[in-house]
């Protein structure tokens, strides 16, 4: 009983920074965010086609905007979400869920280290605005590929 509960507010805890923003869907899911004309997101490192070890240092560029927090209403801006082995999803019209291959930097961090498993791996960036909802147009980076060694 009693690790059943603590695995539950752990997982909880895990949701809160999204779990509000995700609250508001319908309020939010109608009206998306424009970006700045010629905003562009990309990976600096890793390279397409490297081979690296883990930890993999991913490093975020983005040009012609921002970097705010989620939560951070600002003209302009975005957070960063790093796309592992996934496309984004379908529907970019709601808030972008927080998985394993989803990977929201509501601190508006601009890199992060992933441990993968050895073999070919694929990462994107996708930004999105305060409440985690992609912009429209979407500002997404090229999907790079990526061999992780042994
Ligand atoms: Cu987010």
């Amino acid at each position: 009983m009693r690790p059943y509960i603590v695995a539950g507010l752990l997982f909880a805890a895990a949701l809160a920074p999204v779990a509000p923003a995700i609250a508001q869907t319908p309020a939010v899911a109608a009206q998306r965010t424009p970006p700045p004309h010629g905003a562009e997101v990309y990976i600096i490192s890793p390279k397409s086609g490297a081979t690296v070890h883990n930890p993999v240092l991913v490093q975020f560029g983005l040009k012609g905007m921002g970097v705010a927090p989620a939560g951070v209403k600002f003209d302009g801006t975005g957070h960063h979400h790093l796309l592992i082995d996934t496309d984004a999803p379908a529907d970019l019209a709601a808030p972008l869920p927080a998985t394993d291959k989803i990977v929201h930097f509501g601190k508006g961090q601009t890199e992060t280290t992933v441990t993968l498993t050895p073999g070919k791996h694929t990462l994107q960036l996708l930004l999105a605005d305060q409440n985690h909802v992609p912009h429209q147009p979407p500002v997404t980076s090229k999907k790079i590929t990526i061999t992780v060694a042994q």
